[in-house]
């Protein structure tokens, strides 16, 4: 069913998919448990996938996720956004720009960018009207991602946030032991891969964070 209007979505606990890391429980079984420790967004996440297995995974979560309230987001793939009729797409500064995603998805889906800078956020400025929330990090070393930068901090990430106005997820090396650091800094809530989709129970990892980004809120 096409969408009516943007749907409604919160930060606050965001799971990155990752297959390998998913193992042999898959993709769509992990996030299936984790969402029972309160997952509220999910990004599909595998530069490495065929098109059409990819759109089939994206199929399978939006079933999964669309009567529970969760958006799905599918990073960097438009043309699997659209076909899965997912809620939305997250690019980063090297895939298609935001206003070429934007005038693709139409104005009711949601659209995220990475931003791991100040520099890539005044890069980004005349985009940033077309975009819904920012994604911002590495905040820690990572192993997920090879190519994902220096590490910012949660002061890199603080200076970001100080910079716009615009809702901003913290992501790379987030667990539970810097998500409180991150939300005190102003983030609207923790980007994981690793930190749920490795772990042994994904359901109590997801939980562990969502106490901690509450804990977090009423500090
Ligand atoms: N974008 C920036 S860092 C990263 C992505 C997808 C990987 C984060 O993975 P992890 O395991 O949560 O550090
Ligand atoms: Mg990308």
């Amino acid at each position: 069913m096409p969408h009516q209007e943007k749907p409604r979505f919160d930060l606050s606990v965001y799971l990155v998919t990752d297959r390998r890391l998913a193992g042999h429980r898959g993709v769509v079984e992990t996030v299936r448990r984790a969402i029972d420790g309160g997952v509220t967004l999910v990004q599909l996440r595998d530069p490495d996938a065929e098109g059409r297995a990819l759109v089939e995974e994206a199929r399978a979560l939006v079933a999964l996720l669309r009567p529970r309230g969760i958006p799905l987001i599918v990073n960097d793939r438009v043309d699997v956004a659209l076909a899965a009729e997912a809620d939305g797409v997250h690019v980063g500064q090297k895939d298609m720009h935001p206003a070429d995603v934007r005038r693709l998805i139409g104005p009711d889906r949601i659209l995220g960018l990475s931003v791991g800078s100040l520099a890539e956020l005044d890069a980004s400025a005349a985009a940033l009207d077309l975009i819904d929330y920012l994604g911002t990090g590495p905040v820690r070393r990572t192993a997920t991602k090879t190519d994902a930068g220096a590490a910012i901090g949660i002061a890199g990430l603080a200076t970001v946030i100080e910079a716009t106005t615009l809702p901003v997820v913290a992501i790379g090396g987030v667990d539970r032991t810097n998500t409180a650091a991150a939300v005190e800094a102003g983030a609207s809530g923790v980007a994981v891969v690793s930190a749920v989709m490795a772990a042994d129970d994904p359901a109590a990892a997801a939980r562990l964070l969502a106490e901690e980004v509450a804990r977090a809120r009423r500090l």
